[in-house]
């Protein structure tokens, strides 16, 4: 039978944890990056070799680049799209070199993933991430004093963001800075609030339908040199998968998925399918987007979130929360039946619990939370399989 590549991101020689830990996870891949090098520059093939070997050297195969990230220039379209252009095709010719077929992008404008609480306490006393929006709206209206933002919000999510603020006193600033727009684990960049502030002007005229048309123009350049190449680009859902800041988001929906497809119907362009992600919302039917798109999908993000009253979300274990992880899993296990086709699978995230709780760890990638993930999933996937699905 065709099983997933269970694989695990590791984020390179500064990751806290180690290639050796990922390998006695049951891992058999690994997804990673050259996170040092600039947005924007080209990854050269003798830093792409040594990263393979380093990865070869522990007994794992780099299966996915996570991520190859798209600047800014391009998603705005600014005056150095031709060079930023040129320079992806670049880095896909050297990552083609080695044998790197897999490459994740986002088309997110400015922030990539967002969380209001990297350490959210659970009944068990594990942490997990969560977004609340009065949380985000708090930062927003009071701390970042976006123009218009105070207007941006539904009446009650603005009067839950000045509660929030209040309650959180001095520490609202530096605490909510720190988690919304310092950068994630993995995230291209990272601002202070005057600067971010500034950055969003900058998108000012740039609505959905632009951001959408630029995203197209950036595959429309790339996808014929990735399929020469035999990569596949997979796109990451925007996370969380609405506009947040009155910046557009269009990599959101089944619709825009589609709308995606549609526009470029190259075979270089797939999807990363972050079932966390497209999961933040309760419209989103997973099972449906996964048959729909599966040929599409080269890359699998499985992680399931719980969707509160109030519209807040937080990561769930990954067979909690509001997944159905295992039909999710059967759709997954006919379509590699179907196709013969082995997907790269990574548990997306993980709580930090247990030895890993007194440790400083990238927040959402400590070990031993995500090895929880990895059990369970796999172990889903092996019972699907074995029982004939
Ligand atoms: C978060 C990740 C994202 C993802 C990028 C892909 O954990 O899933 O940061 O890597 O959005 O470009
Ligand atoms: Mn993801």
């Amino acid at each position: 039978m065709t099983m997933m590549t269970q694989t695990m991101r590791w984020f390179g020689p500064n990751d806290p944890v180690s290639l050796a830990g990922i390998r006695q996870a049951g891992a058999t891949g690994i997804v990673t990056a050259l996170h040092d090098i600039p947005n924007g520059e080209i990854w050269p093939a003798d830093r792409i070799a040594e990263r393979k070997a380093m990865i070869a050297a522990a007994g794992l195969d780099w299966t996915v680049v996570e991520s190859l990230p798209v600047a800014e220039g391009i998603k705005t379209r600014g005056p150095d799209w031709d060079r930023l252009i040129e320079n992806y095709r670049t880095s896909l010719t050297n990552l083609a070199a080695h044998g790197i077929d897999v490459v994740t992008y986002n088309f997110m404008p400015l922030l990539d993933w967002t969380r209001t609480d990297l350490a959210w306490e659970l009944p068990d006393g594990a942490r997990a991430l969560r977004f609340d929006p009065a949380d985000l709206a708090a930062y927003d209206i009071h701390i970042l004093r976006r123009p218009g933002a105070a207007d941006s919000y539904p009446d009650e999510i603005a009067a839950r963001a000045t509660r929030r603020f209040e309650e959180m006193g001095p520490d609202a600033r530096a605490t909510l800075e720190a988690t919304i727009i310092a950068g994630l684990p993995g995230s291209e960049e990272s601002f202070d609030s005057p600067q971010f502030l500034k950055k969003i002007e900058g998108y000012s005229t740039i609505d959905a339908d632009r951001l959408r048309a630029n995203h197209h123009d950036f595959l429309r350049a790339v996808c014929p040199h990735a399929d020469a190449l035999g990569i596949t680009l997979v796109v990451h859902p925007d996370d969380p998968p609405f506009s947040i800041f009155d910046l557009p988001r269009v990599v959101s929906t089944e619709a825009d998925l589609a709308a995606l497809f549609d526009a470029v119907p190259a075979k270089s362009n797939g999807l990363c399918f972050c079932s966390g992600s497209l999961g933040a919302r309760g419209d989103n039917d997973l099972p449906a987007i996964l048959r729909r798109f599966g040929e599409r999908i080269g890359f699998l993000h499985l992680r399931s979130v719980q969707r509160e009253d109030g519209g807040a979300v937080h990561e769930a274990a990954h067979l909690a929360g509001d997944a159905d992880m295992p039909a999710l899993m059967k759709e997954i296990c006919t379509l590699q039946a179907a196709t013969g086709r082995s997907i790269p699978m990574r548990p997306d995230h993980g709580h930090q619990m247990m030895d890993d709780l007194a440790k400083s760890t990238n927040p959402g990638y400590s070990l031993i939370g995500r090895m929880r993930g990895l059990a369970e999933l796999r172990g889903l996937e092996i019972g699907i399989v074995s029982a004939g699905m």
